[in-house]
């Protein structure tokens, strides 16, 4: 089914009925109802179009907003109609997506003049989960940048920013007990040439002020501590609790054709190699710190998850990753959270309703098809991340000077076409939504990130938001995507401008 008429909305709305002509933004204009809602529509609206919206607690008249919760509205369900007054109800979180829908309805008609296009929306959620990865391990990000991030992703109606805490590379997250952490294991990020630069940590403060920030865009926060891989960073302040590094044949490779050093023991190590580390799965001490930390996070993360990583464990033997997951799972349900990791950890027992999250490819192996459904045996759900459509860190094609290509290239068609409950043998109901991750071994700056992230990420948030895959349209959505070039200029996301859309200058 394709719209009859379209209206520049991404992701689509469930229900859209299109009226005539446009409504002149009144001046004042006048914006009355919920506070939450209401502020952050004034704030999008005067930075848009330098009209600043005054809120008002009056009887409404022609021309004004209106911003009521509905008490019986679904989770993120919202309705709007943009007639005589402009009326958005729905859920709490509901309200924030409608106002995201209204400020794409905003047309700049000239000279000043702005105007709502005419229509009335029903729209709810696909997937309840809507999530992005940001790999603030390699790269770290600041807190002022993630609030950028959060704006953007909030933006395009994500629920979810999941937190790439540690990795070889970097730990990223200040916590009391390992104290050492913050001071010895932070102190680097690595650059696209695999150059050290300053790392960076989170106080628990500036995660407090993540968390709060991204609550009030309705996004939850999911912090990940990969383990029992990915851990050298942990090894430069407690050297007791990681064994020496492996070398495998890729990274050596790698390291060679990219000029990068080889990890060693103690020393901060800025390649791109994985697999060469582990925690020592057999010490007490071990599982001391993984409570620990697991316990610190917990207590700093309202949201239902924590992730404990579990990929590319190639320094691990399986009979030890096996044992360690199932702990590591079970500390995370002790904690009374729900554990997330990567499908890899689905060849353990993990602890019952411990979500998967798969990174294999469209054409899935049978090894990682089989992993991920043991989630779904267990009682968890299922998080899909394909790494040859939804990686953000993937090229867009050879020549894009940015991002990696070990799953392919992907172009903004590739991420549009593919279809989240047929890609694995489970269950539709088993699939608890769509991640894009954007791992940032080749990214130095926010700029950078915009350019990997935008436009792909909308098709994901197509994919994750939009009604069934049956009825979504590639050129519908390349005609709505053209429009939100203006939008995000004005935002100052440097998207990257793909050949597949005609961008539209206004
Ligand atoms: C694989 S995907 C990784 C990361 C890398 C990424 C680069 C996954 C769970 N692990 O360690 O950063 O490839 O694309």
């Amino acid at each position: 089914m394709v719209l009859p008429v379209l209206l520049p909305l991404v992701p689509a709305p469930v229900s859209v009925v299109i009226g005539e002509g446009r409504m002149p933004l009144t001046d004042p204009l006048r914006i009355i109802g919920d506070d939450a809602a209401s502020d952050q529509l004034v704030t999008a609206i005067g930075h848009r179009t330098g009209i600043l919206p005054v809120r008002v607690d009056e009887e409404p008249r022609p021309g004004d907003v209106v911003v009521r919760i509905d008490p019986d509205a679904a989770a993120e369900a919202y309705a709007l109609t943009v007639g005589e007054i402009v009326e958005l109800t729905g859920s709490a979180n509901g309200l924030l997506h409608g106002i995201r829908t209204l400020m794409q309805l905003l047309a700049d008609d000239g000279d000043g003049r702005w105007t709502w296009r005419r229509a009335r929306i029903a729209d709810a959620p696909r997937f309840a989960y809507r999530g992005v990865m940001l790999d603030v391990a390699r790269r770290f990000f600041p807190v002022d940048e993630v609030e950028k991030v959060i704006d953007r992703i909030a933006d395009l109606k994500f629920n979810h920013l999941h937190l790439h805490l540690s990795d070889d590379q970097g730990w990223r997250i200040h916590i009391d007990s390992w104290p050492l952490l913050s001071q010895l294991s932070s102190t680097v990020s690595a650059t696209g040439d695999g150059r050290a630069t300053g790392g960076g940590c989170y106080s628990k403060d500036d995660y407090r002020t993540i968390v709060s920030y991204a609550a009030s865009r309705g996004i939850t926060i999911v912090p990940e501590i990969d383990m029992p891989g990915h851990t050298h960073a942990i090894g430069i302040a407690y050297p007791e609790l990681v064994e020496a590094p492996v070398m495998n044949e890729h990274l050596l490779d790698d390291a060679k054709r990219l000029g990068h050093a080889l990890p060693e023991a103690g020393v901060p190590y800025t390649g791109w190699g994985v697999g060469h580390s582990s925690l020592r799965i057999h010490e007490k001490r071990t599982y001391e710190f993984v409570r620990d930390v697991l316990a610190e996070l917990a207590e700093l993360t309202p949201g239902p998850y924590l992730h404990i990583g579990g990929d590319e464990s190639l320094g691990t033997s399986p009979a030890d990753f096996a044992y360690f997951i199932e702990r590591a799972t079970g500390i995370v349900q002790e904690l009374g959270k729900t554990p997330v990791a990567w499908h890899e950890a689905g060849a353990a027992e993990v602890a019952p309703g411990t979500v998967g999250q798969y990174w294999g490819l469209l054409a899935p192996d049978a090894s990682h098809a089989e992993h991920t459904a043991h989630f779904v045996e267990r009682g968890g759900r299922v998080i899909l991340s394909p790494s040859d459509a939804a990686y953000l860190d993937m090229k867009y094609d050879h020549d894009f000077p940015l991002g990696l290509a070990w799953a392919g290239t992907v172009d903004l068609h590739r991420a549009y076409d593919w279809q989240p409950t047929a890609l694995l043998d489970i269950p539709a109901d088993a699939v608890a939504g769509v991640e894009a991750p954007l791992w940032t071994e080749t990214v130095e700056s926010l700029d950078e990130a915009d350019q990997l992230m935008f436009p792909r990420i909308a098709a994901i948030a197509e994919i994750a938001w939009s009604t069934s895959d049956r009825t979504r349209d590639w050129n519908d959505f390349r005609e709505r995507l053209a429009a939100q070039a203006p939008a995000w200029r004005a935002d100052g996301i440097r998207f990257h401008p793909v050949p597949e859309i005609d961008w539209s200058d206004r």
